[in-house]
């Protein structure tokens, strides 16, 4: 695909979104979601790499309302360019380094990547392009050690890796700027969510893709490979990422959704903040009626749940035996020659442990519900099939 240099973009025609992260999970959706959603027109900032990562943009080539762009998030020339070139009228961020596990061998660089730089956009969009809505993805990871369930928005930050937080640091920042300044700038909590886009590092993907090649060996008999895991006894909110990105629109057009913002309040949405008369009385508009918003399905599941609903929808039925580093999931229909090692599904591996854990957590996604009307389409079970039934494409295998 044809990657643009930042000082070549042309703003197009009309509204412009500029999302950072298009090649990740997220990103690619949610230029999805707005081709399918809206009359926008969407710039992508990704990162140039030695090895192209365009997979999940592949579909994109040829859509005119779409520019891939070379941008780099922990570059601050990078921010303030686009914001000068593209004028956008929305910019929303999921470049991150998103994976708690490398937060604690890489603390300085998650830290740039998702609070410095965030200070950068904020301070990017205050000076260039005040108008410009501001969407950073906040995170489940930042309640960590929670106090109580399920979540809302007013439980304590309670972080237990530098990822979350890193992710605390750039929600207050987008909290300062918008009670200082009266930017439109959002960080919703989202939990975590998933799908056949989602990096095969990522729990869930790790299981999909790791049943998907243990269904090839039975069918072909070849020789089983185990998927390798941590801690099982975590439990975590799980969504379908297509259902995020909806959600993160919704945070961004508070006024479309919620009709109560004007009504209750009688007075009108601020259109604009430079050509509002009365700064001062915008800016408490603005950091009083615009929300951060949780979200999540209201469901909380191990990972053991996890991988025994993924063996099950490919008829692979197992069991668990043995305890601590030494438990096993095992496949209960193993052909007699198979030595037990080879009947072995699911293993712990202890480098999989993290240095601290967050043992749970559960959204409770009922504000986002009744105030922006937010209704996640797909059940757990769902996301599971999803992921596994793509993930056996790859084999060109059907259940
Ligand atoms: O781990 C446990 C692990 O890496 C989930 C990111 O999107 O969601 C994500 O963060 C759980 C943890 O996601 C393995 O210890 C066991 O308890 O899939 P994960 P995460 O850390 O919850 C939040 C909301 C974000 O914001 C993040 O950006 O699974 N676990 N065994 C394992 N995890 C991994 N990765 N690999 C294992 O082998």
């Amino acid at each position: 695909m044809k990657i643009n240099n930042i000082q070549d973009i042309k703003r197009p025609e009309g509204i412009v979104v500029f999302v950072t992260g298009v090649t990740g999970q997220d990103g690619s959706h949610m230029v999805d979601y707005l081709l399918r959603e809206t009359n926008t027109s969407i710039i992508g900032g990704a990162r140039r790499l030695s090895v192209d990562n365009h997979n999940n943009i592949s579909h994109l080539e040829n859509e005119p309302r779409f520019q891939l762009v070379n941008f780099d998030l922990t570059d601050s020339h990078s921010i303030y360019k686009i914001v000068e070139c593209a004028k956008p009228d929305y910019f929303i961020n999921f470049a991150a380094q998103s994976f708690v596990a490398s937060s604690w061998d890489f603390a300085r660089q998650t830290w740039e990547c998702n609070s410095t730089a965030i200070l950068d956009c904020l301070e990017a969009i205050k000076r260039l392009q005040p108008n410009c809505r501001f969407y950073n993805a906040g995170s489940s990871e930042e309640f960590g050690n929670v106090t109580y369930q399920p979540q809302d928005e007013n439980h304590p930050a309670k972080p237990r890796s530098p990822y979350g937080a890193s992710k605390v640091a750039a929600r207050q920042l987008i909290k300062v700027y918008r009670e200082s300044y009266g930017l439109y700038a959002v960080q919703g909590w989202l939990f975590n969510h998933e799908g056949p886009r989602r990096g095969t590092e990522f729990v869930t993907r790790k299981i999909t893709k790791g049943v998907a090649g243990i269904f090839d060996a039975i069918v072909n008999n070849k020789k089983i490979i185990p998927i390798e895991l941590g801690n099982i006894d975590a439990k975590r909110d799980w969504s379908d990422a297509e259902d995020m990105v909806d959600a993160v629109w919704r945070m961004l057009n508070q006024e479309k959704y919620n009709k109560k913002l004007n009504k209750e309040e009688n007075d009108e949405w601020p259109e604009s903040y430079n050509e509002d008369k009365n700064q001062k009385q915008m800016i408490e508009w603005r950091a009083k009626r615009i929300k951060d918003y949780v979200v999540g399905s209201g469901e909380t599941h191990t990972i053991r749940e996890f991988i025994e609903i993924a063996f099950d929808l490919v008829n692979i039925s197992g069991e668990w035996d043995g305890k601590g580093i030494d438990e096993f999931f095992w496949y209960e229909l193993g052909p007699k020659p198979l030595s037990s090692d080879q009947c072995k599904l699911v293993t712990i591996n202890p480098k999989f442990y993290r240095p601290a854990e967050v043992e749970i957590l559960l959204a409770d996604p009922s504000k986002i519900k009744n105030e922006l009307g937010w209704n996640p389409k797909t059940s757990f079970e769902e996301l599971i099939d999803k992921m596994i039934t793509s993930d056996l494409t790859s084999y060109n295998s059907v259940v």
